[in-house]
């Protein structure tokens, strides 16, 4: 966790007629850090078909595996972790089916939520959405939260903020450079006409090397 610098976060619906399997591996190939498998749009049991590509994909690649929303998906699949936000378990309930080893995410918009978050026993906190996004139906007070909340954030925090919302090659630095440790996209990446060429990009552009 401490080292992902890039985090792609899945959505078929939004790859330009791809698949999710195709553009995980051509980001892999481009350098995202971690995988979050959201998929919205598809039954447990799609999830739990492609989330077995995916982790087999991501073996010994030293790419993380999140999953969204569910933590007993996570468990079967053995993932690195579940990514949770209020219409989910509690991260405590989550804890108590997934262990203490496993990495727990979780949504904020605000300093109390990332407080509560953290005492919860979040591993991370997601923080958005940073600018307006149409890839998740957010509500209007969590939409489009600005920077100047971010950099209030981040020095108070001790653990990894993963900013999310709207970000792409136009304004990652600048999040980035606001006090975020990781960024999250969906569709900068998903869209991208080329993935790896995108990725490589968004990580020349957030200051990283290209490993
Ligand atoms: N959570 C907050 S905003 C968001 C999620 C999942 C959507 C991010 O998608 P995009 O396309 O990177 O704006
Ligand atoms: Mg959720």
């Amino acid at each position: 966790m401490e080292d992902w610098e890039l985090y792609l976060v899945t959505e078929e619906d939004l790859s330009a007629g791809r698949k999710t399997m195709d553009v995980v591996k051509e980001a892999v190939a481009g350098g995202v850090d971690v995988v979050q498998l959201r998929e919205k749009n598809k039954t447990t049991r799609a999830k739990y078909q492609l989330g077995q590509k995916i982790k087999r994909t991501l073996d010994n690649t030293g790419v993380d595996f999140i999953i969204n929303d569910d933590p007993a998906l996570a468990l079967a699949l053995d993932a690195d972790g579940v990514h949770l936000g209020d219409d989910d378990l509690t991260i405590k309930a989550a804890r108590e089916i997934l262990g203490p080893d496993k990495i727990i995410g979780y949504s904020t918009s605000n300093l109390a939520e990332v407080e509560q978050a953290k005492q919860q026993g979040a591993d991370y906190v997601g923080f958005g959405a940073i600018y307006h996004t149409s890839s998740k139906d957010v509500q209007s007070r969590r939409q489009g939260i600005g920077l100047e909340r971010l950099k209030q954030l981040s020095p108070e925090v001790k653990i990894p903020i993963v900013a999310i919302g709207g970000i792409n090659a136009g304004n990652i630095a600048k999040v980035k450079e606001a006090g975020a440790d990781t960024i999250a996209m969906i569709s900068a990446i998903t869209g991208a006409e080329n993935v790896k060429k995108e990725v490589q990009n968004l990580k020349n552009k957030m200051g990283c090397k290209n490993d």
